[in-house]
């Protein structure tokens, strides 16, 4: 029998290259994001290259009610769900707290905090109720561990999302359901692109003289903690790009 894996944000970056590798594993995959159009290109290729089920669903996981009827209209085959990946996020502005868009706080609070729980909710709902365990893994980021300036707003949400993962790891504890926190640094995705409001070159002067992460790499991470045996899991791993020791240093060539 083959699992499927439901991962949010699958439209780019890591969430992209997840579907692709979990594909090449045999997943059927659930693919969700914003942009439909990106997710049904998506869906022809993996079910064309892997012979799998890939059902692609667009919601926006700010809007609760949104969510929860996406989600609940899936086909029964595609709510039996082994591994829940909570990718979709975002950084909007980078500025001091005095001089930031509350408009971007609201984006990066919806998105990164409540967005994981409308999801997770419903998701870890059907897990418990099929009561064959499951994994959640979470897309955490060195931010939820080290605050840096201009940062505070998207620091504070994948700080939440520390705190969630933590959380949800003690509450379905008794319901076998895994749950891994990765905690990437520097990933080059549109995620600059996004945070600068589409400033392409501010965008690329991130990763200037580095050798930054990619979707790939984190993805691979993903395989590999979703194949550890039953009785294990990894709490969480921070994955690095070798240029950069923590959130303040960067070795630039
Ligand atoms: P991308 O911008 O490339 O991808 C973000 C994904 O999230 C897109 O598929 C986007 O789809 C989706 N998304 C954003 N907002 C919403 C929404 N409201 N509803 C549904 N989907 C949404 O960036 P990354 O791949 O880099 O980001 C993925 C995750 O990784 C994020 O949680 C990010 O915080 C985290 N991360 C990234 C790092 C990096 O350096 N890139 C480092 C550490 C963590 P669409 O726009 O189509 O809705
Ligand atoms: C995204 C990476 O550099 O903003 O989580 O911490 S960074």
């Amino acid at each position: 029998m083959s699992k499927t894996a439901l991962i949010t944000g699958a439209s780019s970056g890591i969430g992209e290259a997840t579907a692709r590798v979990l594909g090449e594993a045999g997943y059927d995959l659930v693919i969700t994001a914003r942009r439909t159009d990106r997710l049904q290109k998506l869906s022809d290729e993996l079910e064309e290259r892997y012979g799998i089920r890939v059902h692609a669903l667009g919601f926006d996981v700010r809007d609760r009610i949104q969510t929860e009827s996406a989600l609940q209209a899936l086909p029964a085959h595609f709510r039996q769900i082994d591994l829940l990946v909570n990718n979709a996020g975002l950084a909007s502005g980078l500025e001091h707290i005095d001089e930031g868009d509350p408009l971007d706080w609201d984006k990066m609070i919806d998105t990164n905090i409540k967005g994981v729980l409308y999801v997770t909710r419903i998701v870890a709902g059907w897990m418990i109720q099929r009561g064959q365990g499951g994994h959640i893994v979470n897309i955490g980021s060195i931010a939820g561990s080290q605050v840096y300036e201009n940062g505070a707003v998207y620091c504070a949400s994948k700080h939440a999302m520390h705190a969630l993962s933590e959380g949800m790891r003690i509450d379905f504890l008794h319901h076998g359901i895994k749950v891994s926190e990765i905690r990437p640094g520097m990933v080059e995705t549109e995620f600059s692109t996004v945070r600068f409001h589409g400033d392409q070159q501010r965008a690329d002067n991130v990763y200037k003289g580095i050798e930054p992460l990619t979707g790939h790499d984190i993805a691979e991470v993903i395989r590999w903690i979703v194949t550890l045996p039953a009785h294990v899991n990894i709490n969480e791993i921070v994955v690095m790009p070798n240029q950069q020791a923590d959130a303040h240093y960067t070795y630039r060539k």
